[in-house]
């Protein structure tokens, strides 16, 4: 299958979940450009963007003649539509570990609302946020450190082995606290300090800071 793959972000890059679909685009190889909408003047809720992202929110991702909007949804798709082993995958090999993939996705997509609140993913690429953790954010925050403290080894490897998109899930949600300066263990902050380090890791913050333009 061949499309021209269009991406759509927030004009500010700064949504976890257009990072994802970029990141899967990025580890299959697939060549795509970049749209943005801008969500503060509701470019978002244009009948054309409308129409095309069936929902008005982004990530949405344009194959030819066929949109999709939610990020797990998108990443399912190109997972079908570009298969292994013509295209590298993007979920773990072993049908247990690819369940877990899919928990640890769905979950910091549903869960530790205050975290991520309090801990916007502007802390990543801007301002950091100086105010204590309330305690429904402490809470958050200590359910998410019990969760990587779990899956994690002490050499800070990818979650499962090799590299798959829950890790960049996971490193996003891990970034908030690290990059804001809240405490962490060791081996979290080498995790998280192996995942910024991927090269598109870093262009997509700095899209975000605007040092670099698509
Ligand atoms: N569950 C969705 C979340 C997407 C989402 O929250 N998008 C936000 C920006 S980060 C958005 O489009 N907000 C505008 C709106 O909902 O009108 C996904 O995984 O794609």
């Amino acid at each position: 299958m061949s499309h021209d793959l269009v991406l759509y972000s927030n004009s500010a890059f700064s949504s976890p979940y257009v990072l994802s679909v970029y990141a899967a685009l990025h580890e299959k190889g697939l060549p795509f450009e970049v749209k943005t909408v801008d969500l503060d003047t509701g470019e978002n809720l244009t009948e054309d963007f409308a129409r095309l992202s069936m929902t008005s929110r982004i990530p949405a991702l344009v194959a030819g003649e066929f949109s999709l909007s939610e990020s797990s949804a998108i990443i399912e798709y190109l997972e079908e539509a570009y298969p292994y082993p013509e295209f590298k995958t993007v979920f773990p090999s072993d049908l247990q570990q690819r369940a877990r993939a899919r928990q640890i996705q769905a979950w910091v997509r549903s869960d530790m609302g205050a975290l991520r609140e309090e801990r916007p993913t502007t802390v990543i690429y801007s301002h950091k946020n100086p105010q204590p953790l309330s305690t429904a954010g402490q809470q958050a925050a200590a359910k998410l450190l019990h969760v990587a403290d779990t899956l994690i080894d002490e050499d800070a490897n990818f979650l499962f082995g090799a590299w798959s998109i829950a890790d960049v899930d996971l490193y996003v949600m891990l970034n908030r606290l690290c990059a804001n300066g809240d405490p962490v263990a060791p081996k979290i902050q080498r995790y998280v300090d192996r995942q910024s380090a991927q090269p598109y890791i870093q262009d997509w913050w700095s899209l975000a800071r605007g040092i670099r333009s698509i």
